[in-house]
């Protein structure tokens, strides 16, 4: 037993001793059909590399996830170059290109607030683990190109990181680089992070640059950053954003050219994070469905419930109604349950906030409840 389930086991068990033997022990019901990814554990080498997070430990206090347990997708790529003698090259179509020392960067940071990162390939196969929040410190990106002059038809910036693994993926292409317009790296707030909750990036996370995009998926999230290129409105889409086309809610055909890819924006999305099942003294068993909800604009985050499609739709119970954070707790209980298999989906009702993934049903989970 884990030091943390057994804290949790022998709480219960003093709760219960309290209560006297007619209470039942409040414990959790796993949820069903998900297979047996590891959580809480880093697994695979290089592009490989992979590790989620146990999103069932969320709590109120604990929506930062501290570094070594924050998800990881591609470990540090075994060839990184030296640190002492990382630059930032910063080319393309400028006057006169630049290249930026890693100690300019450290001394230009400052405090970036808390953001989410969720790998666009986020999924049920992997129990919604690779999703993970915690403050960030660095460079917004848009100050960092003051340092440059712009040709005229500049419009696009190209990040690009360092990609080199001695261990490949067969699901992956390597080589990361994301092309962004000016206005969204605007909007987004990017930022080319040097600390995560106060300390160095860990080398998994990116160190020594990473950047982040408050709002976009993961995937856009160039870790080991080493080269910024501007370009125009000609520039091909890389790679790395053909490989996440289709993650990224692009169109069918995959589009050619870096203008004609969506933003990689978060939708609002919710999922539930753990069932919790309580002993109530008229010995019948209440359940209470504890998630998250972030993506999309916090102010769009009004969500409803239901336990299987035939039931209708109801409010959820609790729920911040001022998020300020990246990501939200919910929760909603209800007083008993048959034994069955339940489906719980969650819904944004208001046809003005686009919900792709939540919709399509993608966050639904399933528990079963059986006879006592
Ligand atoms: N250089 C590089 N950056 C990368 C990737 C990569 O393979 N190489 N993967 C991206 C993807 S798909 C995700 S989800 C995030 C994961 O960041 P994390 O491992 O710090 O959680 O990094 C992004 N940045
Ligand atoms: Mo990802």
């Amino acid at each position: 037993m884990r030091r943390r389930r057994f804290l949790e086991a022998s709480a219960a068990a003093a709760v219960g001793a309290w209560l006297g033997p007619f209470a039942k022990l409040p414990g959790i019901v796993p949820f069903a059909g998900e297979g047996s990814f590891p959580l809480e554990r880093t697994i695979g080498a290089g592009l490989g590399r992979r590790r989620a997070l146990d999103l069932s430990t969320l709590s109120g206090d604990a929506l930062l996830i501290p570094q070594d347990r924050f998800f990881i997708r591609t470990g540090s790529p075994d060839r990184l170059p030296p640190i002492a003698s990382w630059t930032l090259r910063v080319h393309g179509l400028v006057e006169e290109p630049v290249e930026l020392a890693l100690e300019t960067l450290k001394r230009e940071a400052s405090p970036q607030g808390a953001h989410l990162l969720e790998c666009a390939g986020n999924s049920r196969a992997a129990h919604f683990g690779l999703m993970s929040a915690a403050t960030w410190s660095g460079v917004k990106l848009e100050s960092l190109l003051e340092r440059v002059r712009l040709r005229p038809r500049t419009t696009r910036v190209l990040v690009s990181g360092f990609d080199e693994h001695k261990v490949l993926d067969p699901g992956s292409v390597s080589g990361a680089s994301w092309i962004f317009g000016l206005d969204e790296l605007r909007e987004s707030g990017a930022f080319l992070a040097t600390e995560m909750n106060g300390a160095p990036l860990r080398v998994d996370h990116g160190y020594p640059i990473r950047l982040v995009v408050p709002g976009w998926y993961a995937c856009a999230a160039i870790k080991w950053v080493n080269e910024i290129v501007l370009v125009d409105e000609e520039a091909p889409a890389t790679d790395h954003m053909r490989e996440y086309a289709g993650r990224t809610h692009q169109d069918a055909e995959t589009p050619r050219l870096a203008r004609d890819f969506r933003p990689a924006t978060i939708d609002v999305a919710a999922v539930p994070v753990r069932v919790e099942r309580h002993g109530a003294t008229d010995g019948r068993t209440a359940y209470r469905i504890v998630g998250v909800v972030w993506g999309g604009a916090s102010a769009g985050r009004q969500l409803n419930i239901r336990l299987n499609a035939d039931l209708s739709w109801s409010p959820v119970q609790e729920i911040e109604r001022n998020p300020t954070g990246p990501w939200t707790l919910w929760s909603h209980s209800v007083p008993s349950l048959a034994p069955g298999r339940y489906r719980i989906e969650l819904a944004v009702r208001d046809p003005a906030v686009r919900t792709r993934r939540l919709a399509a049903g993608f966050y639904a989970r399933e528990f079963l409840v059986q006879d006592d």
